[in-house]
């Protein structure tokens, strides 16, 4: 018998802003094409004029029964839902934080009536920092909401930016979840003509990687001991990397950090996805970070299958089993850990029928 899982890393577009990426004439944006429609995201597919830019995008990417197909399909028994990038960054000032209330009130109702099978990651508007530790409050009220996504660029300045500090604060104090997710990626002018391939494996994970490790040598979790980062894909590079950034840090003879322990302190005390895809990678994972905070994740409904829409909810996903199979040398307990058990404690919820 297969484990449950518990999907940590797993978006929706929901309803109200997917209606708002069809209005719009700029990235980001839905276009109605002959052959269906497309989700136009990334910064290099705004070039694109042709009819293939960016990807295609079925309603498995907004309505809740094709979630739930999809986590039926894989033994996934409950997820946590984020927003998927680029979440509301492109939204004027003024009307971001009402439009990340409601968006978190969609979500909320989504998951209040799943039965136990969803729980949720709000939005912040990142764009008006001032606003944000209020939202944090408000969401901490909401029975299914665990905590936020939040892009690695934050508004544009890194996530060291001194106004989020009031963000870090709150999400300590609250016991919120700070989900920490890329979208611009970084390095495109080093990879010309090379799809999305890339800009997804290199730009994202090391756009990932200096986002946090900016916020840890500007000190942000050593002001915020209880700060919860969860770190997408693996922690993108910085589970290999930080004795690297470690020895870095201390023989940088141009500048002194004032950290009280070494980044990579600060690092195993952060919770990571499991999307690495392959052994040796969740092998490195589970070698450097406390495997008690190492969660399973599928990055649903990307890299969808290239199978007929009526076929996808049935069709088994190459993402999921690739990261369940990535598992399988290590131990039952291991296993049982990182597939439900420590999604259960860190979010305090149950399976459902438990
Ligand atoms: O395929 C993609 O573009 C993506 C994306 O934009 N965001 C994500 O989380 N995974 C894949």
């Amino acid at each position: 018998m297969s484990l449950p899982l518990i999907d940590v890393h797993t978006h929706m577009y929901l309803p109200r802003y997917v209606a708002l990426l069809r209005e719009r004439k700029q990235i980001p944006r839905i276009v109605s094409r002959e052959k269906g429609d497309r989700l136009i995201i990334l910064p290099d597919e705004d070039a694109d004029t042709s009819t293939s830019a960016g990807r295609p995008i079925g309603s498995e990417f907004y309505e809740v029964k094709r979630k739930l197909a999809f986590m039926d399909q894989h033994n996934i028994a409950v997820s946590v839902v984020s927003s998927a990038n680029p979440w509301i960054d492109f939204v004027e000032p003024d009307a971001a934080p009402k439009l990340a209330a409601d968006l978190n009130d969609d979500l909320e109702a989504m998951c209040a009536s799943s039965n136990g099978r969803l729980y949720g990651f709000g939005v912040l508007p990142l764009q008006r920092p001032e606003t944000c530790a209020a939202e944090l409050k408000r969401i901490a009220g909401l029975p299914h909401m665990r905590g936020v996504i939040i892009g690695s660029a934050g508004r544009g300045q890194g996530l060291d930016d001194p106004e989020f500090e009031p963000i870090w604060k709150a999400a300590a104090d609250l016991g919120l979840f700070i989900f920490i997710h890329p979208h611009y990626g970084i390095g495109h002018e080093l990879f010309p003509d090379t799809g999305h391939a890339m800009l997804l494996a290199m730009g994202f994970t090391f756009e990932t990687s200096i986002a946090v490790a900016r916020l840890i040598l500007r000190g942000a979790m050593a002001r915020n001991p209880g700060l919860k980062l969860l770190i997408a894909h693996g922690g993108g590079t910085l589970p290999y990397l930080a004795g690297r950034l470690d020895s870095c840090v201390k023989n940088d003879i141009s500048k002194d950090f004032g950290l009280p322990k070494p980044p990579s302190h600060y690092l195993q005390q952060c919770w990571y996805d499991s999307i690495v895809y392959h052994p040796p990678a969740v092998a490195a994972l589970t070698a450097f970070a406390d495997p008690a905070k190492i969660m399973f994740g599928t990055d649903h409904p990307f890299f969808r299958p290239h199978v007929p829409e009526d076929v996808l909810d049935t069709t088994t996903w190459a993402v999921p089993e690739e990261n369940v199979a990535a598992l399988s040398g290590f131990d039952e307990t291991t296993k049982k850990a990182i597939s439900y058990e420590n999604g259960l404690k860190a979010f305090g919820i149950k399976l459902p029928g438990a």
